[in-house]
């Protein structure tokens, strides 16, 4: 627009006037249909209109058009003022203390007015007849929302005081956890951006619920806050595209733009809110921008030139923050006054009323309309912009002021001004305590309170910790996997978790709980046989022929699919399985799903959603598929993983396991339905699958619960040492692919030097490593009692020979026993750079084949005296391993 003039007003004039008219008489649709046809009509002429995705900087509803917050104003007001107090004495009061606690005031102080009007007016809690809407709320605001809990009466006073100290078990926690409140927060936010995200998959996960006729959740919203500084990261904004397409218009998202992020302006030499407005109305979404607050109606109704208009656009948000952390005279000096003409407009106006001039975020009444008007709009999700100050009501302490964010101090002048300016009922002289407040119990305010609350469910937030319990298949339910595989047949652990997935789906108890989750994979996996059995979901159907319906196993797109597809997403594939894995607290409805991913793009690319997964209680599998470092061997550096099963082993509540056999994979996915859908613990499944095929044996007597703690001996090599036997002995451990190199190494030994092995099969490092460290702590804590033994002792201590581990991941991942293994103990592993070449080339370079774990063997041997040195160098060279072959982690 700024290149175009206006070269004859009056013509400008009579277009506006017929626009006007059509707007009074024929409304706004055919307003819109005829500024369409104007626009089509100039382009086709070879006009050239450049797309503008921005509407003007005021708010998107005119005020007479705003639907009227209902109930008590004044009461809401007071009610607000209180919670913000609260809010603020939790902090302050914390920070007295000296522990160096942390904790935000100027987060909520900006987004108070945004939560309140939700709590009171709209925002519904589980019932009866309504699942309650699900909230993610910023979490650095969470000292509002605990002060909201205070006035309900569901904290007391001694929980307030103990924010942020939680370790004795009576405080409250920094931030949104469920792991740490399973009763009262749902959804982890405070990593930027996992917020936003989660949301959205929320949101088409209950439509999916839905469309399979698994839970009525057409009454309820999704709604999530977030701040205008969260919105840079990546997945803040990564799915919006998904959640228009979707037509998801349960979602609303409330963006407080309060122009301020941690070190200072989001965009100072910008606007936040217009640059936000095009990404959302060009994705597609419903855009509500509430910028201004009541105050300025008036002088926006008398803006007949837009000069005011004009200075709204033109300041930039560097200006507006600084104009809010000053007063009315700067704010009359340096914003109207750029303009004699503006100047002139508010100079009946006193500097108060000036500084009265209030912005959308904090107008009840604009937050109303905007929150009435997304709760009634269809076929798009909507994005409420409101603009706020940072550290609203902190005054010169934090106000508008670069340093808002991490104040949480204030002296007491700072605080008296507080309370005067929201008119807290707390006398001077207990004002250095900051004492809470909270009307007497039968006072109209919490009578308000509770009717609002009772009308709208209860209190929120709440958690569901546990629901109908899912009744797991029995063990033999996987027989044709638990048996050995047919003579001259060979299959991957990935074929054998498809067949196991293919049992779980059909059966009668646990079959429409499944959800299999794919992002773009399922060919790689062999799992495009399911498209054709289950429909991939899509809420419209499919509305094509698919190119190969006439193959068996077509693409089928369906409104009750049962598979998720998420194309090439591993963050939103991975919100989708946290919506599905706690669908048993949000929707009261246990469901199981299985994430199936590449397992490089898995805990390394979406490693925080896998953390906040543990936090959040989330109970599912996740397969990471192709593993194993050099087992996937054709693809290289960025494919080939030799370390998911480190990272996962770093979330508390993750049990991960490393199978080699299909028999072994079923006794872990039987146990894990047991525990988590059966027993309701919340514990979540990192399996690694493997597409190298091979034959299998059948389930080993006695092996399963071996299996489950993480190691057992393979029978055909299991022999105690006959009394006197003097030969030399070795305990080879090994899981994964590379157990088959161990076994193949244990022939070695025994055909090339005379010494026999026992073969352990590790499917859980991480929970041996587990069991030890319990063992290990009780041994500590209990000195003068019979020491506990670890179950790698129990499994070890009766044998003989030094132990030798091989893996398909970097050396920590077997390291992690080295306590509790009772001898010498030698780990190899695929530590480095991966690389594409053939497996055998591959194990070869990472020296974690056979003939490594063999010479690996006799080392440990000679270094106990039982075989002589020159052995292993004799052994070196039958296998012809180069001894200057650089190491393979530098090159
Ligand atoms: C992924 C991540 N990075 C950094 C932080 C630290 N952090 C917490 S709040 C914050 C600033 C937030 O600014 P904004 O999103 O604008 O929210 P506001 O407090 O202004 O409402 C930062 C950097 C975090 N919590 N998560
Ligand atoms: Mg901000």
């Amino acid at each position: 627009m700024e290149r175009l003039q206006d070269v004859d007003p009056l013509e400008t004039r009579e277009w506006v006037d017929a626009l006007d008219a059509v707007l009074e008489i024929e409304g706004p649709d055919r307003a819109h249909f005829i500024l369409e046809q104007l626009v089509d009509k100039a382009r086709r002429s070879g006009a050239y209109l450049p797309y503008r995705a921005n509407t003007a900087y005021i708010n998107t509803i005119p005020p007479h058009l705003e639907e009227r917050l209902p109930g008590d104003a004044a009461i809401e007001h007071t009610l607000r003022s209180i919670v913000r107090w609260n809010a603020v004495a939790m902090v302050l009061r914390g920070g007295k203390k000296d522990l160096e606690l942390g904790g935000h005031i100027a987060s909520f102080a900006s987004a108070a007015t945004l939560y309140d009007v939700g709590f009171n007016h709209f925002w519904r809690a589980p019932t009866e007849s309504h699942g309650g809407d699900l909230v993610y709320m910023q979490g650095h605001s969470s000292p509002g929302v605990y002060a909201r809990a205070f006035l309900e009466g569901r904290l007391t006073e001694a929980q307030l005081d103990n924010f942020r100290q939680e370790v004795d078990g009576k405080g409250i926690a920094s931030y949104p956890h469920p792991w740490l409140m399973p009763d009262f927060w749902q959804f982890p936010t405070v990593s930027m951006g996992l917020g936003p995200i989660q949301a959205i998959y929320q949101a088409r996960f209950l439509r999916y619920l839905e469309g399979r006729g698994l839970a009525k959740t057409a009454e309820r919203r999704v709604w999530a806050f977030m701040g205008d500084g969260e919105m840079d990261e990546p997945e803040s904004m990564g799915a919006i595209g998904m959640a228009a397409r979707e037509g998801l218009d349960n979602l609303v998202f409330v963006v407080n733009c309060n122009l301020q992020r941690l070190d200072g302006p989001v965009r100072g030499n910008g606007k936040i809110i217009q640059e936000l407005e095009a990404d959302f109305r060009g994705a597609g979404w419903n855009v509500i921008k509430v910028i201004w607050g009541s105050y300025w109606d008036p002088l926006l109704a008398r803006d007949n030139d837009g000069l005011l208009l004009k200075r709204m656009e033109e300041a930039v948000d560097g200006e507006y923050q600084k104009f809010k952390s000053r007063d009315g005279a700067y704010v009359r000096e340096h914003f109207f006054g750029k303009y004699p003409e503006l100047k002139a407009r508010v100079a009946s106006m006193s500097d108060e009323d000036i500084w009265r001039l209030n912005r959308g975020g904090h107008d009840p009444h604009k937050i109303y309309a905007a929150y009435a008007a997304a709760m009634k709009h269809e076929g798009q999700p909507t994005v409420i912009l409101a603009k706020t100050v940072k550290g609203y009501g902190m005054g010169a302490v934090g106000e508008g002021k670069n340093i808002a964010h991490q104040q949480k101090k204030m002296p007491t002048e700072a605080v008296r001004q507080f309370r005067d300016r929201f008119n807290i009922p707390i006398p001077d002289d207990k004002l250095s305590e900051i004492p809470y407040y909270r009307p007497p119990e039968g006072s109209p305010e919490m009578k308000y309170l509770r009717e609002l609350r009772s009308s709208l469910g209860g209190s929120l937030p709440q958690r569901r910790r546990k629901s109908r319990a899912l009744e797991a298949p029995k063990l033999e339910a996987f027989k044709p996997v638990l048996d050995a595989t047919a003579e001259g047949r060979e299959i991957s652990t990935t074929m054998a978790f498809v067949r196991i997935l293919g049992i779980l789906l059909k059966d009668k108890n646990v079959g429409r709980n499944v959800v299999p989750i794919v992002p773009d994979e399922s060919r790689t996996f062999g799992m495009e046989g399911l498209f054709r059995q289950l429909g991939i979901y899509s809420a419209v159907g499919q509305l094509y022929e698919p190119e190969d319906s006439d193959q068996l196993m077509f693409y089928k797109e369906d409104k009750n699919g049962q598979i998720l597809q998420e194309g090439i997403n591993e963050p939103g594939a991975m919100c989708s399985w946290m919506a599905a894995a706690t669908s048993y607290s949000n929707n009261d409805v246990p469901m199981i799903p299985f994430y199936i991913f590449y397992s490089m793009f898995g805990l390394q690319r979406t490693g925080d959603l896998v953390w906040a997964s543990g936090d959040i209680r989330a109970r599912g599998f996740l397969l990471g598929g192709t593993a194993g470092r050099t087992t996937l061997n054709g693809e290289g550096l960025q494919h080939e993983d030799g370390h998911s099963q480190v990272l996962s082993s770093v979330i508390p509540n993750c049990v991960s396991y490393d199978p080699t056999f299909g028999y072994e994979v079923a006794v872990i996915v039987q146990d894990g339905l047991r525990r988590m859908m059966q027993e309701q613990e919340d514990v979540f499944y990192y399996i690694t699958l493997m597409n190298e095929n091979y034959p299998h044996p059948g389930l080993p007597e006695g092996a399963r619960e071996g299996i489950l703690k993480g190691m057992y001996r393979l029978p055909a090599t299991g022999r105690a040492p006959a009394a006197g036997d003097k030969s030399p002995r070795v305990q080879l451990l090994g899981s994964g692919t590379i157990l088959r190199e161990v076994i193949a190494a244990a022939e070695l030994l025994k055909s090339d030097w005379g010494v026999t092995a026992d073969v352990w099969s590790c499917p859980s490092f991480t929970e041996l490593r587990r069991d030890g460290m319990a063992a290990a702590r009780w041994n500590l804590l209990h000195p003068t009692e019979k020491p506990r033994l670890s179950y790698v002792e129990q499994c070890l201590g009766p044998t003989k020979g030094p132990v030798v581990a091989s893996t398909d991941y970097i050396r920590t991942f077997a390291d992690q026993i080295r306590e509790f293994v009772p001898r010498r103990y030698k780990v190899l592993g695929t530590d480095g750079f991966g690389r594409s070449d053939s497996r055998d080339n591959l194990r070869r370079f990472f020296e974690v084949n056979r003939h490594y774990v063999a010479v690996a063997a006799l080392r440990a041997l000679a270094e106990e005296g039982e075989v002589p040195m020159a052995k292993v160098a004799e052994a070196l060279k039958k296998y012809g391993i180069d001894p200057e072959k650089p190491a393979p982690w530098t090159v």
